[in-house]
């Protein structure tokens, strides 16, 4: 049955099938995140450092209507060059997949086939969250409900501050979604190392993480975690200036009544722009360095 839909790449499917470590990434990253050329040649560094650290790396996406787990190098340049990738959440699934259409995964699809295809470990950049102004709008990213179920770990840089912070935490405390800190005790703002608001727990080794990652599965608790890690020091951005481009970008989306699926890739690109391009380079700095300790983790893991 699932053979019919899951299309795992070679190397993938051998590292599975020996017990070696996998690593999933997803793929509204580069279709939606970035522009081109820098979302390939992110994507395509990405896997390189996830092998340099002994675990194979697994991009997911779906293509032409077969979900892909591992992406062929021209699959990866299709993606990020094609502008007309379907940003794919749970809900258009299997409405891409019908349409033999082509989707780029977000977080809570990503995690979804990564859990399909039996890979615990997943690297992104920043999940998606609690909107600012969701008491109105009621704009919750279904990252946080697919968090919620899916078991998978999730290894990011915080989420950033065009969401509110306080309240995404609120969801995850309810759905009891264990937000934890890498070498942290603060949530990072993914731009920035710090947001002012605690981390459940703070783990300091990968052993322990992992440990605690195990027990979690193995007691049936249901669901991802939140493995939240730093953007390294040298690569954050100026707090002022950071917030100050997120408040802009945040009445421009106002102002044009963004909504919906289309805000989070609005804003991101609104904030690429009033930067000057310095939240891109963060941005691809700390994708890197989640890159490396994802593929630790899964390393640990296996
Ligand atoms: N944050 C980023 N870059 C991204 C996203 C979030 O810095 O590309 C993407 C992820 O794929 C995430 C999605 O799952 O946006 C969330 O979208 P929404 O807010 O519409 O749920
Ligand atoms: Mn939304």
């Amino acid at each position: 049955m699932l053979e019919n839909y899951l299309e795992v790449k070679d190397s993938v499917r051998r590292a599975l099938a020996e017990g070696r470590p996998v690593v999933a990434l997803e793929s509204t990253i580069i279709s939606h995140g970035m522009p081109y050329p820098q979302n390939v040649e992110t994507a395509r560094k990405v896997e390189q450092i996830i092998r340099e650290h002994g675990a194979e790396p697994a991009t997911i996406a779906i293509i032409g209507g077969k979900i892909k787990v591992g992406l062929s190098d021209s699959e990866l340049e299709y993606l990020g060059r094609s502008g007309k990738v379907v940003k794919t959440s749970r809900r258009d699934i299997p409405f891409v997949i019908a349409g033999k259409a082509d989707g780029a995964t977000t977080v809570a699809a990503t995690m979804i086939i990564a859990a399909l295809a039996k890979i615990k470990v997943f690297v992104t950049g920043g999940i998606g969250g609690v909107h600012r102004g969701a008491q109105q709008t009621m704009d919750i990213s279904a990252d946080l409900e697919e968090l919620a179920h899916t078991n998978v770990a999730v290894v990011c840089a915080g989420a950033k501050s065009i969401l509110d912070l306080a309240l995404t935490l609120e969801y995850l405390e309810t759905r009891g979604v264990p937000v934890v800190g890498y070498r942290t005790d603060e949530l990072p703002a993914f731009y920035t190392r710090k947001s002012g608001f605690e981390v459940d727990y703070r783990v300091d080794s990968l052993p322990e993480l992992a440990a605690a990652v195990k027990a979690k599965w193995e007691l049936g608790l249901n669901g991802g975690l939140v493995i939240a890690n730093p953007i390294p020091e040298e690569y954050q951005m100026d707090g002022d200036v950071i917030n100050k481009a997120i408040e802009a970008a945040l009445a421009e989306a106002e102002k044009e009544k963004i909504s919906g699926k289309e805000l989070t890739p609005y804003l991101l690109a609104k904030i690429k722009d009033i930067t000057g391009g310095d939240s891109l380079s963060s941005n691809v700095q700390l994708i890197y360095n989640n890159a490396a300790v994802g593929a630790d983790l899964a390393v640990e893991l296996a």
